[in-house]
Parts: C-alpha cells; structure tokens; sequence
C-alpha cells in the first residue's frame, strides 16, 4: 500500500499535470484565434501528453490501493504576445515540472518507495524529452524572427506532430513506453 506523504505528493502531482494540460488547451486555443493553426495542433497534441501523464499517477496511487483526490484547477492565461512568448512560457512551466519530478523522487527515496521510484524513473526520461521539444521550437521561432513567410512554414511544420497513445495498461507503474 502507498504511503500518505507519498499519496498526497502524487494527488498534488495530478494537479500539477492537469494544469499543464489546461495551459496548452489555453495556447491552442490562443494559436486558433490568431490562424496559427499548426501551433495550436502542437499544442493540443501536448495537452494529451499531459493527460496520459495524470493517468499515470492515478493508476499508479489507484493501484497500490490510495485514494485519488482531485484538486481544482486555475483559469489559465488567455493569450500571448506571440508565438515565442507562448513557447518560452511553456519552457519555464517545463522545468517548474521537472522539479516537482525530482521532488518526488527525492520523497520515494526518504520513504524507501521502490515502486514509486521506478515509477518516476519514466518521468525523469520523460522531462529530458518535454524540455528538449519545447527547446527546439523556441530555437525554430527564433531563427524565424519577424518572417511572416518563415512563421507560416514553422506552423506547417509544428502542425504535422501527432498525439502517439500509449499501449494499453501502460499508465501503470513503471511501464516503459
Ligand atoms: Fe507532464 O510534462 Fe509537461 O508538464
């Protein structure tokens, strides 16, 4: 059976993901409203990952017989200066998560969760790879600076990424994907 400390770590963990999932449904929908619809693709595609990555800590607290709690969430912004500052925002939320990974991870290891820990090996890997996509986009928006032309090719390109599900039964502890 899971602990409460580390319980209660994850329940938060459910918020912080659920959060980041309603930030980037507020980006794609600010890329929408201004007819940047590859962005906003890019975007709802991440949302998903954000809502697979909640599922995880539900199945995770769920399976070793918790109780999920579920915590409200805040109106996210509404809109962005551009498209930069969308994605650079993103950066900064980005690595606000990693450390509430590393948080976690710090706590599985005080309570000697070794099912937690494996857990949130994946979620170690993961945020290399969240930061990481996040990182490419700014250096594509920069290198686009003030082209209109170069700004519609970057939307095209951002628009062509698609949501991969994971296999089923994955959302639980330790899976790889
Ligand atoms: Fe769940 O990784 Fe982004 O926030």
């Amino acid at each position: 059976m899971i602990k409460k400390r580390m319980q209660d770590a994850m329940n938060d963990q459910i918020q912080h993901e659920m959060a980041s999932a309603y930030l980037y449904l507020a980006m794609a929908a600010d890329f929408h409203a201004k007819g940047l619809d590859g962005m906003a693709q890019w975007m709802k595609v991440q949302t998903q990952e954000e809502m697979v990555h909640a599922m995880r800590f539900f199945a995770h607290i769920d399976e070793r017989n918790g109780r999920v709690e579920l915590k409200a969430l805040m109106a996210p912004q509404k809109e962005w200066t551009s498209p930069l500052a969308a994605f650079e925002a993103a950066y900064k939320h980005e690595q606000f998560i990693t450390g509430r990974i590393d948080e976690l991870a710090k706590i599985a290891r005080e309570e000697n969760d070794n099912a937690a820990l494996m857990m949130l090996q994946w979620f170690v890997n993961e945020q290399i790879e969240e930061e990481a996509n996040v990182s490419k986009v700014i250096d594509l928006l920069k290198l686009v600076g003030d082209s209109g032309q170069g700004l519609l090719m970057a939307d095209r390109e951002l628009g062509a990424r698609v949501f991969v599900p994971p296999p089923a039964g994955a959302a639980a502890a330790g899976t790889p994907v």
